[in-house]
């Protein structure tokens, strides 16, 4: 490639094709080729561009990885003043703006675009004939802070617009952000190597802009979605209606948030509302209420802005899932596997709808990483229906009277020392059912719907009953007497009637919800479901070693040891025992009619210690085996019992595998 103009062709060409490629993965969520033929262009540009440096340009996809860190940030003035927009927070305000606009419209038929407000900063972009040439922050409106160089590195922007034909000149607004995926995993990563965490999306998204090297950037992964188009000029014609102009950015490269909506009227502005608010927690990205806007920019230009806001539109804002409220103590639950969790109890605060005294802190590790003291100012937080948890202090409003947490050393509830495990967060009581925290959450647990379905039978019954120490393990449920339950506190006869009845209905069930309500650490549902079904009965479980196990695929080493673990306690089968014998029972699974040794031959030799040679060819012949009397290259194994006779020899020379007994027996238990 010699002449500078082919160089020059050859460049644009590989530029505008990994462009493509970057709009077809980000924007329309459809790549047409693997990530390695990307990389394949992308390595044919570098090595073009740095053979031929002249024709550098800060807009080629090359530029996206982050380029020289700056010293320091330019200021960024906005010609037009990047204004905030004002907030509802009651559907009666929601209804004044609207009354507003139509007395000034002298209309009430109007079109809103509907948007999610995301939880993220708002950033200004500025195109020169297609070309991404500066990026700001709103900063107080009027003067922001020049990021483009980090700005480069958000691949949902495009740094040259998809269009032979771009306007001269062109402001684009919107919101930067980090989606809840990419902030839990930089949080674990941070987490795990013991730094500091982020607080929400939003701080991560503010930090990261904010980083003079453009390469840390880079790793955040932030996104963006345009909500504006704040200027173009005269040359690009564009519909006046809001929402088809923003629908019209995604032809020039840009990502639109495929949540906004156009609607007519007031009302449907409001169902759009609880749409989304019921959404919220499910949506890729944090999310704080509803932008309004009016639809029609004519109209919007007739409306014109107060001065600090446009008067076309608001934010309708969910209740906060944040709030401040203080520490006033730390308790240690006890959880049904031992586990200590640090509860906090909260001076009363109303936070995501709801008004809350206690939250979680999760794990010791993670109390001392966030340096929380006991009359500190804190942060909680109630998203959904996730439990409260605490953020983290106010470390400004920390006063000189707050003090430190002490981790235990024993258990709360039964005072049997507690361990930390390798590898793992937590602390916890090892004493089992001997310690009445475990033992009733395991009686809660094994009473629940998903597991023996006992009705009635809840937390605050089984607190009663275990404190009482009428329960000690589940197989006493069996054992409640009408006048024991009716004697309880906030029961009667006729409620203390129905759990008797609930009682004895649960006693039918199944083997999968009977294993999964034992609460075996790690053994879900669906575990239990694999293990009830592979199994079949209590008696091949109990006798099943870690490998065959393991030989499930679905059971790794860490299940398999729990099971064996629990099986291998006789306490914990003469529990099983006593619920059995109770009348707990459960149809006994059909034997399948797939025939796992179908197709298959083997002869049966000598004389077997435990089994005669009929029931072998019996069982073997049940799984669909042939049995034959003659070996051969298509015998799948020889059987060999005590005295093998000269079928032995011929399964040597012809190489076919010989089974002993131990074998057999582990073989048959494999598949029936
Ligand atoms: O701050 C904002 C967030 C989201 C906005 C906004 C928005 O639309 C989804 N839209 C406008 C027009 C303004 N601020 C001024």
């Amino acid at each position: 490639m010699k002449k500078n103009s082919d160089v020059i062709q050859k460049i644009e060409s590989l530029r505008a094709l990994l462009a493509e490629y970057n709009y077809q993965y980000y924007v329309l969520d459809a790549p047409t080729v693997p990530d390695s033929e990307y990389d394949r262009v992308f390595q044919q540009l570098l090595q073009l561009e740095e053979a031929y440096p002249q024709y550098f340009s800060a807009n080629s996809p090359t530029q996206r990885v982050g380029g020289e860190a700056i010293k320091a940030f330019d200021n960024m003035l906005h010609v037009i003043p990047m204004l905030s927009i004002d907030n509802v927070f009651e559907a009666v305000a929601l209804h004044r703006f609207a009354r507003r606009i139509a007395e000034r419209l002298h209309c009430s038929d109007i079109a809103y675009s509907c948007e999610p407000k995301l939880d993220g900063l708002a950033v200004s972009l500025h195109y020169e004939a297609g070309q991404l040439v500066r990026a700001g922050t709103r900063g107080d409106g009027a003067m922001g802070e020049d990021i483009t160089h980090n700005v480069r590195t958000i691949s949902e922007i495009p740094l040259v617009l998809r269009t032979a034909t771009p306007p001269q000149h062109l402001e684009i607004r919107g919101e930067a952000y980090m989606s809840k995926a990419v902030f839990n995993r930089l949080n674990a990563r941070a987490s795990q190597k013991g730094q500091k965490t982020f607080a929400n999306p939003r701080n991560a998204a503010a930090g990261s802009l904010r980083q003079l090297d453009p390469r840390i950037m880079k790793e955040r992964c932030l996104s963006f979605f345009p909500y504006a188009i704040a200027f173009i000029s005269e040359d690009a014609p564009l519909s006046n209606s809001h929402y088809e102009r923003l629908l019209s950015l995604k032809e020039w490269g840009f990502k639109i948030n495929s949540d906004s909506e156009r609607v007519l009227g007031l009302d449907a502005c409001l169902k759009y509302y609880e749409y989304l608010l019921a959404r919220r927690s499910s949506l890729a990205y944090e999310c704080d209420g509803v932008v309004i806007k009016v639809d029609d920019i004519a109209l919007q230009t007739q409306l014109g802005a107060a001065t600090r806001a446009p008067r076309w539109a608001v934010a309708y804002k969910f209740p906060a899932e944040e709030a401040l409220t203080r520490l006033l103590d730390i308790e240690w639950q006890v959880g049904r596997t031992g586990t200590l969790t640090p509860v906090a109890r909260l001076e009363p605060v109303f936070v995501g709808g709801a008004t809350i005294s206690n939250a979680t802190l999760h794990n010791s590790d993670e109390m001392a990483r966030k340096d929380i003291r006991i009359g500190d100012v804190v942060i909680v937080r109630r998203a959904g229906d996730v439990i409260p948890e605490i953020i983290g202090a106010v470390l400004a409003e920390r006063a000189p009277n707050t003090r430190g947490v002490s981790i235990p050393t024993h258990c709360p509830v039964c005072h049997s020392p507690v361990y930390k495990i390798a590898d793992e967060a937590a602390i916890r009581c090892m004493a089992g059912l001997h310690c009445a925290a475990q033992r009733k959450e395991a009686i809660v647990h094994y009473a629940s719907r998903k597991a023996m379905n006992i009705e009635g039978l809840g937390d605050k019954l089984i607190d009663q009953l275990v404190i009482q120490n009428i329960l000690q393990s589940p197989a006493d449920i069996y054992h409640l007497d009408l006048n024991t339950l009716a004697n309880l506190d906030r029961m009667g006869i006729k409620s203390a009637e129905n759990i008797i009845r609930a009682v004895e209905a649960s006693k039918k069930t199944t083997f999968a919800k009977f294993l999964y309500a034992l609460g075996i650490r790690e053994v879900g549902e669906a575990t239990a479901k694999i293990l009830a079904q592979h199994f079949q009965n209590l008696e091949t479980l109990y006798t099943a070693n870690e490998e065959e196990l393991m030989a499930l695929n679905e059971i790794g080493p860490v299940v398999a040891a729990y099971l064996h673990a629990f099986f291998g306690e006789v306490h914990n089968k003469e529990i099983i025992r006593a619920i059995v014998a109770a009348g707990v029972h459960w149809p006994q699974a059909q034997k399948s009619t797939v025939q796992p040794l179908q197709g298959q031959t083997f002869v049966l030799t000598g004389t077997l210690e435990t089994l005669s040679r009929e029931e072998g060819k019996a069982r073997l012949e049940a799984l669909g085996a042939k049995v034959s009397s003659s070996v051969s290259k298509k015998t799948q194994g020889v059987v060999v019992g005590d005295a093998p006779g000269s079928k032995l020899d011929k399964a040597h020379e012809l190489q076919v595998p010989v089974l002993t007994e131990k074998d057999f027996l582990a073989l048959l238990k494999l598949w029936e």
